[in-house]
């Protein structure tokens, strides 16, 4: 194996060495950065000194609202919250037409870059007439105020639009991730009750459509409280068709008036349902309100990413099914007025330089992305991105999981040219809005910490009895706590599982996030996975994303995912699955006992693998994140549980097939 640049203590941090050994770099942030950004040193002294009058004035800076709030927080129904009590504001007025009306219609709201390369650019002023159509030929389906609407698209802008009218309305809206099955969507649309459903007769994947359509027709088939399904056309397939039930977009919207009024709704009127994937059991509808929720998310934008609408190109790569999908591509960029890139398709349709040939053309300056796809690029290599001119980048985010300090450094290196801040956000469906993160600017850098809070937000983290820990490297679970206005107000028809979810594990007084943390030395947070993800070991408290970090530390591994299996001497076993980077090969054994070795030395010979299994792909969801829970499965040599919230259904067969022969 090739001993690490580092150690020879000559070159630069590099992909290729452990970012452990990473020589020092002056990661603070630079004048010019400094004197330009949104986010500032007062905003923490503020937030500190009155909590309320923080977001007050955030809201109220923000945000137009249609009559005044009274109230700043009414928490008296704990932990149900209420928050700008009174106030009234109408969603779709903030995120479009008061950008009209203060003369920036001609403002590109949209970039839109189809997979197979067909392009819209839609200013604020159309988005405005789009938006209003949509709203009246939702009215005339018979969507009112308080209706549901379940939203299964691809990412064109139509879904853009679909949720912008949804809000206008007062029609709270659940967007279903466009790659669900047709049982995932029906519980969804059942659950919520929605009685329309909006969708395309495909999406394009890979170069080829892929058809959306089918999956509707069976989610609504029988029993079903959807009247009317509303399809926009894209790929132009072959579709099957109601007559009583199925309408085309371009009928009902493109010749719908362009004029619809606004009518502000309540504070606390219900915006959006949301179901969260990946546990067992019937999916949870996190539900959010108005005020609050598009305050938080035009604030983080703003003071996170560092929006300056007058002149960014915003980019954030998320699918509209995800909640990073409508803080940051629908409500948080368009309340600021920022100018956005939207991409249907695939990183790799038609080439690997996808994303970075997008960067160069619309010159994006703000990318918004998660570790897996930050990951994937690694193991495709330097030279890719290499080809394109990516100057015009000025911050870079991730969000998802826990970015290991080797892809930090990378994409630090590769893509912000050594230049632009990251910010490692850390927060949740049930959260609304970014809480844990540097402000650029403001914080200096620590790569792979989320760090601090951000000013308005709080959080601790507690030991198993509740005692707060501050201890560098005492490993906790992480709490916040102090309300904040992007929360969610409950799961949807069950406000027992919300307070039991949320609220019980430490008492009322702390909402318990459900992550494990710890503190480093300077005071940095550290988020170390779900707490399902922490491994008992020999009594050891192991995480399973510090371990993923060492071993991608390595110079051959690309990507890594650690589950503890039981282990009948030490409780639990650490198990680990790697790819490999292309270029390093197999060599079996000696591959695995290199690093075996190799975590031992970062870590310690506690967190030493078991099992190391060199595999082609990894199970993940289709926001990025590992199913831990099947690679337990196969370490523990079970019948692997369910996958219909994979990606990619086919990646457990390729692994079992793999592990057959192995042990
Ligand atoms: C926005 C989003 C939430 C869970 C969360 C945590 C993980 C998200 C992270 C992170 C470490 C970060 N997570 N961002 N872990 N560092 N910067 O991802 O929402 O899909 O609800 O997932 O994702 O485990 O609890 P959601």
């Amino acid at each position: 194996m090739p001993e690490t640049a580092s150690e020879s203590g000559t070159t630069s941090p590099s992909a290729s060495q452990p970012a452990s050994q990473a020589p020092e770099q002056d990661l603070s942030p630079s004048p010019e950065f400094a004197a330009g950004a949104n986010g500032t040193a007062e905003l923490f002294e503020q937030a500190e000194a009155d909590h309320e009058g923080f977001w007050a004035t955030q809201a109220r800076e923000r945000l137009t609202w249609a009559k005044d709030f009274d109230r700043t927080l009414d928490w008296s129904e704990a932990p149900f919250a209420k928050w700008f009590v009174g106030g009234e504001l109408n969603v779709a007025h903030n995120c479009v037409d008061r950008h009209v009306d203060a003369g920036n219609g001609d403002r590109v709201a949209i970039h839109f870059e189809g997979e197979g390369g067909d392009t819209r650019t839609i200013t604020y002023a159309e988005l405005q007439k789009d938006v209003a159509k949509a709203a009246n030929a939702l009215e005339s389906l018979g969507v009112a105020k308080g209706d549901r609407v379940a939203i299964y698209l691809p990412m064109i802008p139509e879904a853009v639009v679909s949720m912008l009218a949804c809000a206008r309305i007062g029609a709270p809206h659940s967007v279903v991730f466009g790659g669900f099955s047709a049982d995932a969507l029906r519980t969804r649309i059942a659950d919520a009750e929605a009685k329309v459903v909006i969708t395309a007769d495909g999406q394009f994947r890979r170069g080829k459509p892929a058809p959306l359509k089918p999956a509707v027709d069976a989610a609504v088939t029988g029993e079903s409280p959807v009247h009317k399904v509303l399809v926009v056309k894209r790929t132009e397939g072959e579709v099957e068709w109601d007559d009583a039930r199925d309408v085309w977009w371009h009928d009902v919207v493109d010749s719908a008036s362009d004029q619809h009024e606004a009518v502000p709704h309540d504070s606390e009127h219900p915006l959006f349902i949301l179901y969260t994937s990946g546990t067992t059991g019937k999916p949870k509808g996190i539900f959010h309100t108005t005020g609050g929720y598009l305050t938080q998310a035009a604030y983080t934008n703003s003071v996170v990413h560092d929006v300056h609408p007058e002149s960014d190109v915003y980019w954030c790569t998320a699918d509209i099914g995800w909640v990073t999908g409508h803080s940051y591509i629908v409500y948080g960029p368009l309340a600021n007025g920022a100018t956005q890139v939207i991409y249907e398709g695939t990183p790799d349709t038609p080439h690997q330089g996808r994303w970075w040939e997008i960067v160069e053309k619309y010159k994006v300056s703000i990318l918004y992305t998660a570790p897996t796809a930050i990951r994937t690029f690694m193991k495709w290599g330097d030279d890719i991105p290499a080809k394109f001119d990516l100057s015009s980048l000025r911050v870079l985010g991730s969000v998802g999981e826990p970015i290991n300090p080797e892809a930090w450094l990378w994409y630090r290196k590769h893509i912000g040219g050594d230049r632009a801040p990251i910010v490692d956000t850390w927060w949740q469906t049930e959260t609304g809005g970014i809480m844990i993160s540097p402000l650029p600017g403001v914080t200096t850098l620590e790569p792979g910490s989320a760090q601090r809070p951000i000013p308005g937000i709080s959080a601790e983290i507690l030991d198993d009895e509740g005692q707060p820990l501050h201890d560098p490297e005492a490993v906790g679970y992480l709490v916040l706590t102090k309300p904040w206005p992007g929360m969610l107000r409950g799961i949807w028809g069950d406000p027992e599982r919300y307070r039991e979810t949320y609220w019980s594990r430490f008492g009322e007084k702390y909402y318990f996030a459900g992550d494990g943390a710890k503190y480093d030395e300077k005071g940095n947070i550290w988020l170390l996975g779900r707490v399902d993800d922490v491994m008992n070991v020999s009594g050891h408290r192991l995480s399973t994303a510090e371990i993923e970090s060492a071993l991608v530390s390595h110079p051959s591994v690309a990507e890594a995912a650690v589950v503890g299996a039981t282990d009948e001497t030490t409780g639990q076993a650490v198990c680990a699955f790697v790819i490999l980077r292309g270029g390093f090969a197999d060599h079996g054994d000696e591959t695995v006992q290199e690093l075996r070795n190799h975590v031992a030395k970062e870590i310690g010979p506690i967190a030493k693998p078991r099992q190391i299994m060199v595999v082609a792909e990894l199970p993940k969801t289709r926001s990025g994140k590992i199913m831990r829970r099947l690679l337990r499965d196969v370490a523990e040599n079970r019948e692997v549980g369910d996958v219909t919230t994979l990606a990619d259904s086919s990646v457990m067969n390729l692994i079992k097939q793999g592990m057959s022969g192995s042990s």
